[in-house]
């Protein structure tokens, strides 16, 4: 394996402080996590920086609804969030949130380099307005009849029964959400972000090698339909930062998110001695977005825009992932399949999901079905009856025969490698390394899984070839020991290649083997080595864990 030194800054979608993680969110972050990983691995520099996204009305009516502030009712889900990510192995460089002077700070810059560079127009605009809260109404919070079929309850953006779309004025019998009260129509000054500008640009960036094939081919229906202004203010009151040399106006949560991974970096930047302007107007470094599909639009379009507009680089990558579904169907609340991180956290170790996610993770943006059947077979026949049976077959002849000491030498004496696979069995291990960097680098997790779970076969085979169990009782204490040597040198390399997927387990056994468990140091086999006493470092899953799980999200 050779050692790069690329500079790469990764960010994940700001989550919203307006609920807990949940395991669709998982997905995404884990995805992003196993990459950052394998980048620190590789030697490469690079930095994973996300945070909380606090701004918008739900966040503001939902503390109100709670007797909070909005401050304080964003710092509870801050505080659940980071325990939910260090659980799940979410390992972030700096985790931030929205709401701090450094983002009001870069997104004031970032609007005033807009402005000043000819990219905000102003228009007045109609729109839903509760005159008992005294409160513009955001789409969703105004509900009434289907202007196109009359079907009752329906949001002011778009029918859920017809399809159609259509303005919140346009709703019939529509009410306030927040209050029932039918709204009236009121006009107001709005600042649009003159997207159509940017066509051009954004035509020749999206089909660039910046995005998946089948997320550049969607942008070019956008394009068809033709670029709108984007409108980045919001009427008091709102939770956000408010516009400068205005009264009462603020910027749209929209705005000043994507901005947030900007200051969260620089937050991080500040702290550690390093150059904002490195990673956020150089192109001899990579930014790289882990995004879900529903978000492409913000972070493809307005986000290099935006960027453009105010003078730093576009986004050299963004990775769209799919959805989560549990049991083939939409993740759902009356099924029990709507599963929050910290139900699964309390049944299960993360390192179980991280596996399972990882096997079926290609780089197409396509969805993943969690089956909760599927997953408790994969992961134990491949996690527990594959890759720790490796360990726990070999440790214990090591640990009692052998005085927890591996062999000086792995030459089986006896071995005829002509008619046997094995004879070069650490060298073929190692053979496969490249291929499967690539495929952790390249986002196709289930490439690599494959490729690592043929080898634990393998591993598996080698040491029914040899039989330690049968060997020992001829007598034939040398070569016992170095199969069973060379299965826990095997079982090592096994558990490198998955550290990026499996970090605590990498952890655990590196203890066990008392040695690294880096891809950098697998070139020697571990000889005349000590190591611990095997303890068993996963549990099989009971599959009653998965009711648990499934009964505790019903409640
Ligand atoms: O869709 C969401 O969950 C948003 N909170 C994502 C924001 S990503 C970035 F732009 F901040
Ligand atoms: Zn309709």
């Amino acid at each position: 394996m050779s050692s790069t030194n690329n500079h790469y800054l990764v960010t994940s979608a700001l989550l919203y402080a307006n609920g807990h993680l949940h395991l669709g969110h998982a997905l995404g972050y884990i995805q992003a996590d196993i990459w950052v990983r394998t980048q620190k691995i590789l030697g490469n520099t690079c930095y994973y920086i996300c945070g909380d996204d606090a701004h918008g009305t739900p966040i503001m009516l939902n503390a109100k609804k709670n007797n909070q502030s909005p401050e304080e009712f964003i710092k509870q889900f801050y505080d659940a969030h980071i325990k939910d990510f260090a659980d799940l192995g979410v390992k972030f460089d700096y985790y931030g949130t929205t709401h701090s002077p450094e983002n009001q700070k870069l997104t004031e810059q970032i609007y005033t380099a807009i402005k000043n560079n000819g990219h905000i127009i102003t228009k007045n605009i109609n729109q839903a307005y509760d005159p008992v809260e005294n409160i513009f109404l955001p789409d969703r919070f105004v509900k009434g009849d289907c202007p196109k079929c009359n079907t009752c309850d329906q949001y002011g953006d778009s029918c859920e029964h017809c399809g159609a779309t259509y303005n919140p004025t346009d709703l019939k019998n529509a009410k306030s959400v927040i209050s029932g009260a039918t709204p009236i129509v009121k006009e107001s000054e709005h600042y649009f972000f003159n997207l159509p500008q940017f066509t051009e640009l954004l035509k020749t960036w999206t089909i660039g090698d910046h995005l998946q094939s089948e997320i550049s081919s969607k942008l070019q229906e956008w394009f068809t339909a033709g670029l709108q202004p984007w409108d980045i203010t919001r009427d008091a009151p709102y939770f956000g930062f408010k516009i400068p040399n205005t009264d009462n106006k603020y910027f749209y949560v929209w705005l000043d998110a994507p901005i947030g991974y900007m200051a969260c970096s620089k937050i991080f930047f500040d702290q550690n001695n390093l150059n904002f302007d490195d990673y956020w107007k150089n192109n001899n470094t990579k930014l790289i977005h882990f995004i879900g599909k529903d978000i492409t639009y913000f972070h493809a379009l307005f986000w290099p825009a935006i960027l453009e507009g105010s003078g730093y680089k576009k986004p050299d990558q963004i990775y769209v992932n799919g959805f989560l579904t549990v049991n083939g169907k939409k993740m759902s609340k009356s099924r029990g399949t709507f599963i929050l991180a910290r139900t699964y956290l309390n049944h299960l170790d993360s390192e179980y999901l991280r596996y399972y996610f990882a096997s079926k993770l290609s780089n197409q943006v396509e969805d993943l079905d969690l089956n909760f059947n599927d997953f408790v077979l994969k992961v134990n026949s491949d996690l527990i009856g594959k890759l720790i049976n490796i360990a726990s077959r070999c440790s214990g002849f090591i640990n009692k025969q052998f005085n927890n000491t591996l062999a000086k030498n792995l030459q089986i004496n006896n071995s005829n490698n002509a008619d046997d696979n094995f004879g070069n069995i650490y060298q073929d291990f190692l053979n496969k390394s490249d291929t499967i960097i690539n495929h952790f680098t390249n986002i196709n997790y289930s490439l690599a899984i494959k490729e690592i779970m043929a080898l634990a076969d393998k591993a598996n085979q080698f040491i029914d070839y040899y039989k330690p169990w049968a060997l020992i009782k001829t007598g034939d204490t040398d070569t016992t020991h170095k199969v069973c040597s060379m299965g826990i040198n095997l079982y090592r390399i096994l558990i490198s290649y998955l550290s990026p997927v499996l970090p605590s387990l990498a952890i655990k056994s590196s203890k066990f083997l008392k040695a690294s468990t880096d891809w950098s140091n697998l070139n020697n086999p571990l000889l005349d080595h000590e190591i611990n006493t095997f303890e068993p470092l996963l549990q099989r899953i009971d599959p009653l864990k998965i009711e648990n799980i499934l009964n505790d999200s019903k409640s």
